[in-house]
């Protein structure tokens, strides 16, 4: 069986981070690591949560881990919240690589234009250069215009500026860049990525779905780096994710609660599932 480590949050209510990728990524018939940065009460998007850091778990975690020869198949990173912790991981990925491994990271810390609370150009730049080390990164494009220093373009582009998106953010080191949240037209949604080391683009669209929901990042990442654990290509991996938090989002939308909640993938996992059978 398959070992993939995630690093992430715990965000103990409001499907996001480490709730989202354990259940997912174990259904893809993947064993499940994790690695906690943080325990919250919620998200960071309810007010007041509490925030309790484990920054100081990172190392020795790490070296029990190298003592016991522990290995995995890829280690996928998420929302980590301060230089430091970005400074640790980028430690314990050169520790845990291996020829084979992938190392997986989504940039999570923005989206719709805007940075999450507690981030800010300078720690965007830092993720920027956390990317180099990555095979593969998937910034929506909010993520990506504040590594890049672009200015956020919230629907009016076309192929020719994806595409250059993409060239900018390979500029910084990861071997393929996946851009989330592409659209052009106002009906559809999806994602577009390419892959460096065979030139090869890959798109997938489909219908855009009412609304924005919390978490759907966390959703479509850990499904697109369990599918690639599992053996499938780029483009099947990719398109599985969108697939899954579409179902996953219909799911929500026909039992609606609020968005903060994140999505019902609970609901979409036996679809997913399928997809490994
Ligand atoms: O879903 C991304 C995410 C993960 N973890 C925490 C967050 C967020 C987004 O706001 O606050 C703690």
């Amino acid at each position: 069986m398959k070992r993939i480590l995630t690093v992430q949050d715990v965000s103990c209510v409001g499907k996001c981070s480490l709730t989202v990728a354990l259940p997912i990524i174990s259904a893809a018939g993947i064993e499940t690591s994790v690695l906690p940065t943080a325990v919250l009460s919620t998200h960071t998007q309810f007010k007041g949560f509490t925030f309790c850091d484990l920054t100081n778990q990172i190392e020795p975690i790490a070296k029990h881990w190298k003592q016991e020869g522990i290995v995995f198949d890829a280690i996928y990173t998420g929302y980590l919240g301060s230089f430091e912790q970005l400074a640790l991981i980028e430690n314990l990925i050169a520790d845990f690589k291996t020829d084979g491994n992938l190392i997986f990271v989504d940039p999570v810390m923005a989206d719709a234009g805007k940075l999450y609370v507690g981030f800010d150009q300078a720690f965007a730049d830092r993720m920027a250069l956390f990317c180099s080390k990555a095979d593969v990164i998937v910034p929506n494009l909010t993520e990506a215009s504040f590594m890049l220093h672009t200015p956020y373009v919230e629907s009016v582009y076309d192929e020719n500026y994806i595409d250059g998106t993409l060239e900018k953010l390979i500029a910084l080191g990861p071997k393929v860049a996946v851009l989330t949240g592409v659209s052009y037209a106002p009906d559809q949604l999806g994602v577009v990525g390419f892959d460096s080391r065979t030139n090869e683009k890959f798109a997938y669209f489909h219908d855009r779905l009412e609304g924005q929901y919390h978490g759907t990042g966390d959703v479509f990442s850990s499904a697109a780096v369990a599918a690639l654990a599992r053996g499938k290509s780029l483009g099947e991996s990719f398109q599985i994710a969108a697939d899954f938090v579409c179902a996953a989002i219909q799911a929500t939308l026909d039992n609606p609660t609020s968005r903060r909640y994140g999505v019902d993938f609970e609901t979409a996992l036996p679809g997913f599932i399928k997809k490994f059978e």
